[in-house]
């Protein structure tokens, strides 16, 4: 049996963990691009490193000529693209650098791809920060994009060109557009995750105090191991198409922040408002505070998806409930 060959641009992330997790089970074998700069051998594909259908190149989004010869060396059946400067706050320091990565990046892969082997199947990581500030409650694949971010932005430039070498050119290129997801594998500095660590750290006396931004945002989360499914499934189609994976249900900064303290049996109260507001522990102690260093210029204050297209045709749903995630990142968190 022919094994089926894939890149995956962004292999050292959280989403390249479980992709590759996946795709080894599958029996393909899995070429990984890191960057001089990755942490590799990282906690994330450590365990990769050694098995000998997993192979790591050296490349990097902002440079076409090692995105064009790692193509051209490899001619993959299925190209992943989950590279991209992914911190939407970050992204208004690096504007520059994030349109370089996250959108001119996708477009050299895409040009690599029609002059090297058009047959390539090519997946788009987008995301639901390109619908940024939106009027519609659920929110879908006819939604119009209003990104808020140098990182909406640019990402909505891949989603397009995208569409665009999909018609001009007949290549099998599909964009997700994925709502957020998290796991124990989440980069620290993401709301989830510092939440998570930081109230453990807090509840075993390792730490004083959580620092957070914006409250009041809602985000709808779901775990990245259901969502590297659906990004599988949508290259496995018949036609490319353009999917949402979400799991429908939201919830603020703050209610993620009470449903993790209940978890882990920290029992916490609230008062004041706005800046001012804060979270005391059962000794009157304040554990958690308001900073707005931790504001962004522009705000998306509402997400949540509607994934009725990938539920009917990719047979896809969201299966771990946002309390298991919350257990699960617990249980991961040093002890
Ligand atoms: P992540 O953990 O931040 O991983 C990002 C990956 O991109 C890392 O492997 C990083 O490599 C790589 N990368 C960054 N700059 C690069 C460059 N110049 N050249 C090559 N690789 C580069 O992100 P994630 O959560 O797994 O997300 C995966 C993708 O889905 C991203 O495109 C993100 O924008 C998108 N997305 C994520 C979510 C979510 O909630 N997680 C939702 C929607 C869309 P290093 O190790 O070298 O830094
Ligand atoms: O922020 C608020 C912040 O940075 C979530 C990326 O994967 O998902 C992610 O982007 C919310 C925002 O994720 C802090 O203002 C409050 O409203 O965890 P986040 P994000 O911006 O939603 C999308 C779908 C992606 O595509 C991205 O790649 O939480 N917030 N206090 C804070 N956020 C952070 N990071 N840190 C705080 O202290």
């Amino acid at each position: 049996m022919i094994r089926k060959k894939a890149i995956i641009f962004g292999v050292t992330g959280q989403d390249g963990y479980y992709l590759t997790k996946l795709l080894l089970k599958k029996n393909y074998i899995v070429h990984g691009i890191k960057r001089r700069s990755s942490s590799v051998p990282t906690n994330r594909i450590s365990s990769f490193l050694n098995q000998k259908n997993f192979k790591i190149h050296y490349g990097d989004l902002t440079d076409t000529s090692s995105i064009y010869n790692i193509i051209k060396i490899v001619k993959p059946d299925e190209i992943y693209n989950l590279a991209a400067q992914s911190h939407v706050g970050v992204s208004f320091y690096t504007p520059i650098f994030t349109a370089n990565v996250n959108a001119i990046g996708v477009l050299a892969i895409l040009e690599a791809i029609r002059t090297i082997k058009k047959e390539i199947k090519f997946y788009q990581a987008g995301t639901s920060e390109m619908f940024g500030k939106t009027k519609e409650k659920f929110q879908s694949e006819k939604t119009v994009f209003n990104p808020q971010s140098p990182y909406g932005a640019a990402k909505v430039f891949a989603h397009q060109i995208t569409q665009n070498y999909r018609d001009a050119y007949k290549i099998f290129a599909s964009n997700g557009i994925l709502f957020n997801h998290e796991s124990h594998l989440r980069g620290d500095n993401f709301v989830t995750k510092k939440i998570v660590s930081s109230l453990t750290r807090i509840k075993n006396g390792k730490q004083k105090k959580l620092v957070l931004g914006n409250l009041y945002s809602k985000r709808d989360w779901g775990h990245a191991a259901d969502y590297v499914e659906a990004i599988y499934k949508i290259l496995q189609q018949k036609k490319p198409d353009d999917f949402v994976i979400a799991t429908g249900r939201d919830c603020t900064i703050k209610e993620f922040v009470n449903k993790t303290a209940k978890i882990i049996n920290l029992g916490i109260k609230w008062r004041g408002n706005g800046l001012n507001e804060i979270a005391t522990d059962k000794n009157g102690k304040t554990i958690i505070s308001i900073d707005k260093k931790y504001f962004r210029p522009l705000e998306v204050d509402y997400l949540k998806g509607n994934a009725a297209k990938a539920k009917k045709i990719l047979k896809w749903k969201s299966k771990i409930s946002l309390e298991d995630l919350i257990k699960e990142m617990v249980q991961n968190e040093p002890k």
